[in-house]
């Protein structure tokens, strides 16, 4: 395809995403949260929107089934990058992910002692490398969702999950003891399209650049 595919995920991207694609003249003529549809035409001729899950945003930039998407660093750290250009940090969907335990377990503890943790994630390669660097020695238990129940039904000692306001922690009486990473979404753009379709993608990089600055310099 001659023009613009661009890869966004329903919910918080998609929504923070809006005023960004306008600041770059892309105006989505349906509404992914009550259309059916996966594809969504814009106001431009040659600008589609594909909509899928937010952990599949890396994979169809990387095999070119979309020239551009927007994927959280959590997201992205899981994925590895393999040929995806990250240009720009767009500083939304901020959030940190976090280690979080029981209010009752004593994390420090144990790690101090050297025990064996069992650790629930749907974020295996960082947790695995975050416990790595740190000599704890983790069982890991991959979860797909509501990691915060985990600790509460003695699944796991201890979950890896992004936090934004914490309320799901304090709701579950769990509490962050470590921060691996601060998390926001991040511009991809396929490495083989963006040579090949400079023209067409440059200004909407561009576009999208100087957006995300303005957003963050009023935040
Ligand atoms: O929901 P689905 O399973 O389809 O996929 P997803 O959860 O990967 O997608 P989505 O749309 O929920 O999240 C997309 C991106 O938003 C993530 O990849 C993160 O980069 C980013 N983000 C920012 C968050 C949050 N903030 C966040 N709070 N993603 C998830 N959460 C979860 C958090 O884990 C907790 O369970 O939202 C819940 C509420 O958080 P608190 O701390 O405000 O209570
Ligand atoms: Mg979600």
């Amino acid at each position: 395809m001659s023009g613009i595919t661009i890869a966004l995920s329903k919910g918080r991207i998609f929504e923070e995403t809006v005023p960004l694609l306008a600041a770059a003249g892309i105006v989505a003529t349906d509404d992914p949260e009550t259309s059916r549809k996966l594809i969504l035409a814009t106001n431009r001729a040659d600008v589609r929107i594909v909509i899928v899950r937010a952990s599949d945003v890396p994979t169809y930039v990387q095999y070119g089934a979309a020239d551009l998407g927007i994927a959280g660093k959590d997201i992205l750290l899981e994925h590895g990058g393999a040929g995806l250009y990250q240009p720009l940090d767009l500083q939304i969907a901020r959030c940190r992910m976090m280690v979080a335990v029981r209010a009752d377990f004593d994390y420090a503890l144990a790690v101090r002692q050297g025990a064996r943790l069992r650790v629930a994630t749907k974020y295996l390669k960082t947790a695995r490398e975050h416990f790595a660097a740190k000599g704890v020695h983790i069982d890991l238990i991959k979860l797909y969702g509501s990691m915060e129940l985990a600790p509460l039904v003695g699944l796991a000692d201890a979950i890896v999950d992004v936090v934004s306001s914490g309320n799901t922690l304090r709701a579950n009486q769990l509490v962050a003891v470590e921060e691996i990473a601060p998390i926001s979404a991040r511009l991809v753009v396929n490495q083989a399209a963006l040579k090949l379709k400079r023209r067409a993608l440059q200004p909407v990089i561009d576009a999208f650049a100087v957006a995300a600055e303005q957003g963050h310099a009023r935040r």
